[in-house]
């Protein structure tokens, strides 16, 4: 297993569409390996493949207390929604920010698992908002996306000047 580094707001690789698992083979298993531990380390509730650079609809999540329910969820889609709930989000890429943002209270999720097999989840609360930041990073879109302009130009420039103070 190997830890990956994850991409950091406003790197533009965070805007790549992914594009549809077709091979369910041992790179796919490998990858969603390194995405979970990779989510542990951070330690983080999810990781979109995206944020690591992999611009496949893959997402690996775990909200259980023990840390020992990972999902693995591939090609995911939201069929059906309901509702609108506030949640305080953050995200591994955006580190350390955190904000409300509004999404469906309620949804149901729609994937495949790493075999390929079809399966559906219905979920609320933290779930349900879990989800729908995952697969908005499937589409190239961060949570920050949801505040104004000038909430998110200055978390723009406080995280460019970290990245840069990181570098020198
Ligand atoms: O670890 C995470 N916590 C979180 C909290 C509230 C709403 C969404 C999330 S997802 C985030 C991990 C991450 O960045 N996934 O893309
Ligand atoms: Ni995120």
């Amino acid at each position: 297993m190997a830890k990956l580094e994850i991409l950091t707001y406003p790197d533009s690789r965070l805007r790549q569409v992914a594009k549809p698992v077709t091979e369910f083979n041992d790179s796919l298993r490998i990858l969603s390996e390194n995405m979970a531990e990779t989510m542990y380390a951070a330690p983080g509730i999810g990781l979109a493949a995206v944020q690591v650079d992999v611009p496949l609809r893959l997402v690996v999540m775990d909200l259980s207390e023990e840390k020992d329910q990972l999902k693995v969820l591939v090609n995911p889609e939201i069929i059906h929604q309901e509702g609108t709930v506030c949640m305080q989000e953050g995200c591994l890429s955006v580190p350390e920010i955190y904000a409300d943002v509004e999404r469906a209270e309620k949804v149901t999720l729609r994937a495949q698992d790493i075999n390929g097999k079809a399966f559906e989840i219905e979920a609320d609360e933290l779930l349900a908002v879990c989800i729908q930041h995952e697969i908005d990073h499937l589409n190239g879109k961060v949570f920050v996306d949801y505040l104004s302009r000038m909430k998110r130009d200055r978390i723009r420039k406080k995280l460019l000047k970290e990245t840069r103070l990181a570098v020198a």
